[in-house]
């Protein structure tokens, strides 16, 4: 058994605004007392974690004078370079600030588009500089509460040019920098434009230059939809889009909760580590997540090592199925194939097409093979629960 210790290869990763959270909500106000960049830097460090990553509000609050600025990056870059922890991702803050209230590069505004635009640069520009590849976008405000507000043809428009843009402008600096669109159906908005990884994939096939930008899908907003996110997550990994990926838990039904990783379906969080370790997925591990509003500090970092031992536990788990005799036994026999049907699969050709319309199927014979799902599924119910 393993010491479930991260590492630095496993770059589990956690943003400012995560282990940053105080805990305020609709209903109440912050039970944490607010910590500096650089401290929850050195929280990180504490716990083991591999980087961190921040809006950039989080770090430069957006009012702040040039030389207040210069002294939290100076405090920030020193906590970097004391604990080791290292900056992979950065991302833009398009939604707090009230001049976001109806979207930011959706918005009907040109002046608040055009805002937008100068403040992601902006963000870039301080993402690159603290070594961040990758650039999140996530559009918490770009959406509706009613259709008859904005014309949702001209948004997907609308925010395709601000890609397109975006890229050149990376391209023009010569920044290393990739892009990493994240899907959330609601919340804060009562629909948000492109709700899905999968509408996501989609629109990155129309972009300018499409190489350049991927996916962040998170747990939580899919589970929000009721969507198997396992699923889209394959979808981005087989596509060769999966850049990042945002890791808590949400039950269906419920207001966006960010839970710790696995805290609520151990069986989907499962499928996913084992997708991602079976893939070689080699991106960073970020858990979108903060601590329960009941917890202090101490709490925050249990919560964090929570995140990283839980991927930690769930990837042996997911070797000791791959290993298992049994289980792996019935994955071939329910695979098997005795290349009788060959000849019809792979390229058309009107041979066999014909052919195949030839071809007499025994449905019944087919059909009355039963595929020992139930023993296989009990089988990883009981690799998780350890009776295995
Ligand atoms: C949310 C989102 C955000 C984004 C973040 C990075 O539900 O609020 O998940 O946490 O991931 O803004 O772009
Ligand atoms: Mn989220
Ligand atoms: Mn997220």
């Amino acid at each position: 058994m393993s010491d479930y210790n991260p590492k630095p290869e496993n770059k589990f990763t956690f943003g400012l605004w995560t282990v940053g959270n105080t805990g305020q909500d609709p209903f109440g106000r912050s039970v944490r007392e607010a910590k500096s960049p650089a401290e929850l830097v050195r929280l990180l460090g504490e716990v083991g974690a591999y980087g961190v990553n921040f809006h950039d509000n989080d770090l430069i609050p957006i009012d702040a004078t040039a030389a207040e600025r210069d002294g939290i990056l100076k405090e920030f870059k020193k906590a970097l370079a004391d604990t080791g922890i290292v900056v992979p991702m950065a991302t833009t803050d398009l939604f707090k600030e009230p001049i976001f209230k109806d979207g930011a590069f959706t918005s009907n505004d040109s002046k608040v588009r055009a805002y937008a635009l100068q403040k992601t640069m902006n963000a870039i520009d301080l993402g690159v500089e603290l070594g961040a590849k990758i650039y999140v976008f996530w559009g918490g405000r770009e959406g509706t509460e009613t259709d008859a507000t904005k014309n949702p043809i001209t948004a997907i428009k609308r925010s395709r040019e601000a890609m397109n843009f975006l890229c050149e402008y990376v391209k023009d600096r010569k920044y290393d920098l990739k892009f990493a669109l994240e899907a959330k159906p609601n919340e804060p908005r009562g629909d948000i434009y492109n709700s899905t990884t999968g509408h996501m994939l989609a629109f990155i096939n129309t972009l300018d230059h499409p190489e350049m930008v991927g996916v962040n899908p998170e747990v939580a907003h899919e589970h929000m939809a009721g969507l198997n996110f396992v699923h889209g997550v394959a979808q981005a990994l087989e596509s060769g889009k999966l850049f990042h990926i945002d890791l808590n838990d949400q039950a269906f039904g419920r207001y966006d909760q960010d839970f710790r990783f696995g805290a609520v379906n151990l069986k989907s969080a499962f499928f996913l580590v084992k997708m991602l370790e079976d893939n070689k997925y080699d991106s960073s591990r970020h858990f979108d997540a903060h601590a329960y509003r009941t917890e202090d500090y101490e709490g925050v970092k249990d919560f964090a090592r929570g995140c990283m031992r839980t991927y930690l536990i769930l990837k042996e788990k997911a070797a000791k199925w791959n290993a298992d005799k049994e289980i792996q036994s019935i994955v071939a026999e329910i695979n098997a194939d005795d290349g009788s049907m060959d000849q019809y699969f792979g390229k058309y050709s009107a041979e066999k097409a014909k052919a195949l319309k030839g071809q007499v199927f025994d449905r019944a014979v087919i059909a009355g093979r039963g595929l020992k799902y139930e023993k296989l599924d009990q089988l990883t119910i009981e690799i998780l629960l350890g009776a295995r």
